[in-house]
This record gives C-alpha cells, structure tokens and sequence, in this order.
C-alpha cells in the first residue's frame, strides 16, 4: 500500500485523567467534547474504509490517546518507542497486546535510557522517511529506529532532521501527498528536507498538522489556507474541530496508529 492508503487504525480513547497529560496550554479541557471529538475522528477514519480498534481508556497515562507517539508501523512490524517525557514511557508497553492482535510482529526500540522516539517526531512521505530530532527524540534514538527501518525496508530514504520552535517534527511538518508539505512557519528548519513545503500564514500555523489517508485530509476547520493547499493537491479536505486535543498540544496525526 502508498504510504498515503490505511486499511486499519488503533485509537484509543481519552482517559476522563485527561487534563493532566502535559501541556504547554492553558485552557482547561472540557473530557466530555474531547471524547466528543475523538468519536467523530474515529467515525471519519471509518467513512474511509478503515476498521478502527478504539482501546479503552489508560486513567493511569493522561496521555495515553496520544497512540502515534508509543510506536511506529511500517510494514506490518509496530516499532514500540522509548517516549521522551518520563511520564508516558509506559505507553509503549501498554500498547503491545493490541499491536500484537492486530496481527503486526513486534519489535523494541531497543537501546538505553538516551535512546528516545516520540511517534510525533516520525514521517512518512513517500519513501521518505524523515526523523526529527526535537526535546523528545534523540540522537540515539532516532538512529536507532533509522537501523530498525532500513532492516525492514532497505528501499527507504532515512533522513534526520534538526529543527526548533514546535513540539513534533509533526507539529511542524506533514505530508499531504505529491511530495509536498505543509509547513507550520513557528518551525524553524536547520537541516534540508527533500521534499517541497507549502508554508501556512503564522494564523494558521498550527493547522500544518493534517491527516491524510485514503484519498482525504482531516485538517482545522475554519482554516481555509489549509483547505486551499489540500485542494491543490487534488485531495478531499475534511474539516474537523479538535479544540480539546489542541489545548493538550495534540492534533489530527497523533491520535491514530495507522497501516
Ligand atoms: C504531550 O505533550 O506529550 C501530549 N500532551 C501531546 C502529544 C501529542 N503528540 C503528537 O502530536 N504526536
């Protein structure tokens, strides 16, 4: 399959603990629209023809809905990372019965306490792959997991990437197809990347991170910047609002674990 076309997807929903996930907002989050949200999220993917396990919710790890972060997929192998905040490094084990049933073979991130990969930091774009190097995901790590998927896949273009001033590699940057990306201009880029960047207005800068699968991109509504860089490359927007995941630092890509 393109690395832009899901037959499947684990989600998992919010723990009511929610709000006491790390965040570097302010705004309280109302759990009861972010479950809201994250039903009709779930319920888009499926319009898409995914089948979608949604877990239930982990009160112990506020930010265990945050999936993409705990591991990665290519392949059919799920990669458990070493996430970066002490407080969600749990997560990765917790995913592993359901990565396992889902039928995906298994493999640890491996290394020592400096080897660290927040799924966030982690982009396909065609055969691209490009890791980004952020205050959750090492050095080690990321050549860690550069290894890991050169195992799986010798054909990938490996790429580590230095950039400052978001979160997530993710945060900044993601595919929407046609070797393009949207670009979050908070993002302040020191290495190459080899792909072309459609730069948002800074209004919308946080907008940058969409959803693309199956020939649709989930995305801010009431960003039309981002509607329009959608349209251009001939992909169905699907506006959605997630204003409870953004008040935590989260968005569209972390909330699913696709392949
Ligand atoms: C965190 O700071 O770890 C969570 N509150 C948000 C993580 C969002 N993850 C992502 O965008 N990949």
């Amino acid at each position: 399959m393109s690395t832009l076309q899901f037959r499947r997807a684990i989600c998992k929903t919010p723990p009511l603990s929610m709000a006491s996930g790390i965040t570097s907002q302010t705004e309280i989050v109302d759990v009861k629209i972010a479950r809201q949200q994250h039903e009709k999220y779930v319920s888009n993917l499926e319009q898409l023809g995914v089948d979608v396990t949604v877990l239930g919710p982990d009160e112990a790890m506020p930010d265990s809905h945050f999936v993409e972060d705990a591991a990665i997929i290519h392949a059919d192998v799920a990669i458990l990372t070493r996430p970066g905040a002490t407080t969600r490094r749990m997560e990765a084990m917790a995913l592993r019965p359901a990565l396992m049933s889902a039928g995906l073979q298994i493999v640890a991130l491996g290394g020592g306490d400096e080897a660290l990969v927040d799924g966030g930091d982690v982009l396909f774009a065609g055969n691209h792959v490009l890791i980004g190097l952020s205050h959750r995901t090492t050095q080690e790590g990321a050549q860690r997991l550069k290894n890991i998927l050169l195992e799986i896949n010798p054909s990938l273009n490996v790429c580590l990437i230095n950039f400052d001033g978001v979160l997530h590699l993710k945060s900044g940057v993601t595919y929407i197809g046609n070797d393009t990306l949207l670009g979050n201009p908070a993002m302040s880029l020191t290495s190459q990347l080899p792909l072309d960047i459609i730069w948002l207005p800074s209004q919308d800068g946080y907008a940058a991170n969409t959803l693309t699968l199956n020939g649709s991109v989930f995305y801010f509504e009431e960003c039309p910047s981002v509607e329009k860089a959608i349209m251009s490359v001939g992909l169905k927007p699907l506006p959605m609002n997630m204003s409870e995941f953004r008040k935590m630092d989260g968005s569209f890509t972390c909330l699913s674990l696709l392949w």
